[in-house]
């Protein structure tokens, strides 16, 4: 069974990483949608790592077999169709927003890992 999220993933973190791992043992391949920067601007938010860079990190985890950009709200039913997506998971901050597409594959929220977040690698890293 193909397994699909989708997240901005700036500064690649272990939250991240036991996310993604945990994906990928529910299903045979993991594809991961990730914010390109114009559509990360309308979530609100301003990663400090370029799409390219972030890509770049989630490619080399060996949980993850395809990476694709994700430009806006709109596009998750397009890909559940185009990658033949079993299971869509994202973690349970987003408990109920994606519920609608439990019409085209299993929807699951999973556990956030909790006391790490880009923010606050952030917050760190321009303390030094
Ligand atoms: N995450 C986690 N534990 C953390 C931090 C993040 O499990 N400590 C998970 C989030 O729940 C999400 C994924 O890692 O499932 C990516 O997190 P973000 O990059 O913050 O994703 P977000 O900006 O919420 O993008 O269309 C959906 C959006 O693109 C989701």
């Amino acid at each position: 069974m193909n397994v699909l999220t989708y997240g901005t993933f700036d500064a690649l973190h272990y939250g991240h990483v036991i996310l993604l791992n945990r994906l990928k043992s529910l299903g045979d391949k993991l594809y991961v949608g990730v914010s390109t920067d114009a559509f990360n601007l309308q979530k609100g938010k301003v990663a400090f790592m370029s799409y390219e860079d972030r890509v770049t990190l989630l490619q080399s985890l060996r949980a993850v077999d395809v990476v694709f950009p994700e430009n806006d709200w709109e596009q998750k039913v397009a890909d559940i169709k185009k990658y033949n997506i079993g299971l869509f998971a994202i973690g349970d901050d987003w408990a109920g927003h994606f519920d609608y597409l439990s019409k085209y594959c299993k929807v699951v929220y999973m556990p956030r890992t909790a006391n790490i977040s880009s923010t606050e690698i952030r917050r760190i890293i321009m303390q030094k």
